[in-house]
């Protein structure tokens, strides 16, 4: 069975002025449909064919860099769209509230490091926020497509946020602004998606 480009359960410019509706409809459209297109094709006729994403990530041979490339590229954004919303930003609470002032002491602090991560990632690459086994969180960066689920990538733990820091995601509306971009993400996470990815994952 074959992966599917998973619909956006909001509309293009529902996120609007944070990332325009144009970024948005070539991003999900084009690109995510690119690397859902190329994973399929990587897998097709090869006892990959009918697992799931977490599992093919977690085994994934790191030398194989068309499984590597589109499989993360098919999960990271599927994350990616899932964790963002019309109606996000202000602050997460309950368990991960708690969690997130245990490991980086506040709210502010973790915004810090979860931004410096996107901003200083070198060229293409996403920034994210992990549970690890023991319910800890840890922010990285990883480059290009590959995530921590992969082996020997990232922190290791499961992403619970993550943010598309390659210049597609967001070249039309800030060009060279990275910066900027990270800071307008905030105003658009769905913090209860990602409570729910914690709780799921801890
Ligand atoms: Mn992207």
């Amino acid at each position: 069975m074959a992966f599917e480009l998973p619909s956006l359960s909001y509309a293009h410019d529902a996120l609007e002025p944070h990332i325009d509706a144009r970024t948005m409809e070539i991003h999900h459209g084009k690109h995510h449909a690119g690397y859902t297109a190329k994973l399929n094709a990587a897998i097709s006729g090869t006892d990959l064919e009918g697992q799931d994403i977490v599992s093919i990530l977690k085994t994934c041979d790191m030398n194989n860099k068309a499984l590597r490339n589109n499989g993360g590229g098919y999960y990271n954004h599927d994350l990616f769209w899932q964790v963002m919303g019309p109606d996000g930003g202000g602050n997460p609470d309950g368990a991960l509230a708690e969690a997130i002032d245990s490991a980086f002491g506040s709210f502010e602090a973790f915004k810090e490091a979860f931004s410096t991560a996107a901003k200083t990632q070198f060229g293409s690459g996403w920034a994210w926020l992990c549970v690890q086994p023991d319910g800890t969180l840890e922010v990285c960066a990883t480059a290009n497509q590959d995530n921590p689920l992969m082996p020997g990538i990232g922190c290791g733990g499961t992403p619970i946020l993550g943010l598309d820091v390659w210049e597609h995601a967001y070249y039309l509306n800030y060009q060279n602004r990275r910066p900027d971009y990270v800071s307008a993400f905030f105003n658009v996470i769905n913090w209860a998606e990602v409570s729910a990815r914690f709780q799921a994952a801890k």
